[in-house]
């Protein structure tokens, strides 16, 4: 008899020799990972090479890319099949009802990410965001406007936008006392007294006893 001997292979190994590197792929099926092409034989073991948006020993996780935080400043995140969408929250200022359908702005932050500064100085031109001739200046999530002092003279600007104007003598502080008119002009507004009284107001009660 010839002599026969036989080796014990450690796992993984097989063959007279433990020569044979197990294919462990193959003996775990055409579903060993998503599919049998991506996967990568070891010893005694497999790895899987995920394709993008999956990950697991097997692949069968469908990553969330929203866990990484990927969107700034308050954006909502969706996820997606290996990607995401950012959803950026936006201050909406609507003054529809003052200047018409092309009166509503959207104000903070862009982009991919919701990372990066509108500029609201730039994007609205017609109109422009500040009403007024405001002069419009921008700055990191936001933007402000500064109201002219005048408009049309009489009166003068104030809101957000600049987006209301009132004329000078409807302004509490200048109303004027004791039967005053009122004048408007280029730049405020005068009280004309009632006779007997003095004052810029005309608050003061002339004392004609003097
Ligand atoms: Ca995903
Ligand atoms: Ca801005």
């Amino acid at each position: 008899k010839v002599h026969a001997f036989q080796c014990a292979c450690p796992s993984g190994f097989e063959g007279s020799s433990c020569e044979i590197n197990i294919d462990d792929c193959a003996l775990a099926g055409p579903n060993a990972c998503e599919s049998y092409e991506r996967c990568l034989d070891g010893v005694n073991n497999f790895t899987c090479a995920c394709p993008i948006g999956y990950g697991g020993d097997r692949c069968s996780v469908e990553i969330n890319e929203c866990d990484a935080n990927p969107c700034k400043n308050g954006a909502n995140c969706t996820d997606g099949p290996g990607n995401y969408t950012c959803t950026c929250h936006l201050t909406v200022i609507d003054i529809t009802s003052l200047i018409g359908p092309k009166g509503k702005f959207y104000s903070g932050y862009g982009g991919q990410n919701c990372d990066e500064d509108i500029n609201e100085c730039e994007v609205y031109t017609d109109p422009p965001i500040c009403q007024s001739n405001g002069l419009c200046v921008n700055h990191d999530g936001g933007f402000q406007c500064f109201c002219p002092s005048s408009v049309g003279g009489s009166s003068f600007s104030f809101g957000a936008l600049c987006e209301s104007s009132i004329e000078y003598c409807d302004r509490r502080e200048h109303q004027c006392r004791n039967g005053a008119t009122c004048l408007n002009t280029l730049v405020g507004s005068e009280c004309k007294c009632a006779p007997g009284y003095k004052g810029e107001l005309c608050q003061i009660d002339i004392d004609e006893c003097l």
